[in-house]
């Protein structure tokens, strides 16, 4: 699937929407989700133009990929759930539930989340 730049993380990148940002680096951006499902519920999405895993594993560089989840333990730290234990999940394509086309992990955490079923 080709990237749709007027995608809405597109546009918080470029800082066309705000969000309340929880870190940024060379390779990405984390901000808190609008919606959040648990008490800690923060997005971490690459800089570069990626739809989801598929084409970021596929075309982006080591450094990128390296950078993306080096970043969500990072973020994890930031936001204090990383010694209670917490949970990263990508929804991915149309049978993954993905909304917004552009490569993004969600970090839950903040209470005992319940058991993921499909
Ligand atoms: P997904 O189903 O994995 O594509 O989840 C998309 C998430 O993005 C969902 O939890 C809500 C969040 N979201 C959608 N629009 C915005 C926005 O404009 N700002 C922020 N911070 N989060 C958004």
């Amino acid at each position: 699937m080709a990237y749709d730049s007027n995608n809405v993380f597109a546009k918080i990148l470029r800082g066309e929407i705000p969000c309340k940002k929880v870190h940024e680096d060379e390779y990405t951006l984390a901000f808190h989700d609008i919606a959040p499902q648990a008490p800690v519920h923060v997005l971490v999405i690459p800089k570069g133009a990626y739809t989801s895993m598929d084409d970021f594993t596929a075309q982006a560089s080591d450094a990128e990929i390296a950078g993306l989840f080096r970043a969500v333990t990072k973020v994890a730290e930031m936001v204090g759930v990383k010694d209670d234990g917490w949970r990263l999940l990508s929804n991915i394509g149309a049978n993954g539930g993905q909304e917004v086309p552009h490569l993004h992990v969600h970090i839950f955490g903040g209470r005992r989340l319940g058991r993921m079923v499909p």
